[in-house]
């Protein structure tokens, strides 16, 4: 039942790890214990935190405890709360939907792009809509990047153009087909009212209406962005929270080169 790291890292001494009811590890194997942290839009007393307590039991923690209430203002209070989760999931059973290229060095990318499409790859980014985030396609694109790894625009055998934040998408569009893009790069943090979700369709829709979509490799990323997700949409392909600039290189080159077999 267990796998190799948990035979080292804990197997040892306990025995009690049952991956198919996975329960949060606080203090001891299988506490369930969790800390949790929301907003109420009430003041600071007593009754908030009863308040408090009443969601974390509604939520799955049998015997919750504030741990902090904090006055945010007249009327809010943050609160942080500690308890034992009671439920619990079956880990052996969870199968996700991942990117499965194999991530390669910036030299080897740069080799591969040489040996098999003999020119530049054209990398379009945007953080579009109405989104004012840059800091997330700033860490893919920019040439010093981001957590040790470099940008895509210190790639040798890519031309990495980065049109900011805020971009609507018929620009988005418009430019990629002026600078003759191989890939689209589209990031999105904002998720309010999903926001992200009738962006990144709108720009689906819009590349096919305009009977684009196959010309590009297009490629969503943010915070909150799932491969899973990505996919679900119509996009080829979605990075989250620690993927780089190397993650995504990896992918687009791999598909380029596989529709280049596949339709020569
Ligand atoms: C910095 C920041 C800002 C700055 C942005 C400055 C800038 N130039 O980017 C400012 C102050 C302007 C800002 C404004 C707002 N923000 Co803000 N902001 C943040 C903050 C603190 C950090 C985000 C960040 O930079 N992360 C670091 C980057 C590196 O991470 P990342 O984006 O996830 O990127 C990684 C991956 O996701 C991936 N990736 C990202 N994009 C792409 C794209 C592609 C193609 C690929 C392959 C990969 C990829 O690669 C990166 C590296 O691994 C977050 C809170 C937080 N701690 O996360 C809130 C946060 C994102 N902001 C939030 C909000 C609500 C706003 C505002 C709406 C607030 C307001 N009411 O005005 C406005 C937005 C206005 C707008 N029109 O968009 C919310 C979003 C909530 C939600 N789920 O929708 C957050 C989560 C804060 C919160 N907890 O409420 N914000």
């Amino acid at each position: 039942m267990s796998s190799g790291l948990y035979n080292t890292h804990k197997g040892d001494f306990d025995k009690t790890l049952d991956l198919t009811r996975l329960r949060p590890y606080g203090d001891t194997m299988n506490d369930g214990k969790v800390q949790l942290s929301f907003t109420l839009p009430v003041k600071n007393d007593d009754r908030g935190q009863e308040a408090a307590r009443q969601l974390a039991r509604l939520m799955g923690f049998p015997e919750p405890s504030v741990a902090l209430a904090q006055s945010l203002d007249k009327d809010y209070t943050f609160y942080v709360v500690y308890g034992s989760c009671a439920h619990s999931v079956d880990y052996t059973g969870i199968r996700v939907q991942a990117v499965e290229t194999e991530t390669m060095g910036m030299d080897e990318i740069n080799d591969c792009i040489r040996a098999n499409v003999g020119r530049k790859l054209i990398v379009v980014g945007a953080s579009t809509g109405t989104d004012a985030h840059t800091v997330g396609i700033d860490a893919i694109m920019n040439r010093k990047g981001f957590a040790g790894h470099y940008g895509l625009e210190r790639y040798e055998m890519i031309e990495a153009v980065n049109l900011g934040a805020q971009v609507p998408n018929e620009e988005f569009v418009k430019k990629a087909v002026e600078l003759n893009a191989d890939v689209l790069l589209v990031s999105q943090t904002v998720t309010q009212k999903e926001v992200h979700i009738q962006n990144l369709t709108e720009l689906i829709e819009l590349l096919e209406a305009e009977g684009l979509r196959e010309r590009f490799v297009v490629v969503c990323g943010g915070a909150r962005i799932t491969h899973e997700l990505a996919k679900e949409l119509g996009y080829d392909a979605g990075f989250g929270p620690q993927k780089y600039a190397d993650d995504v290189a990896s992918f687009f080159v791999t598909e380029i080169i596989k529709r280049k077999v596949e339709k020569p």
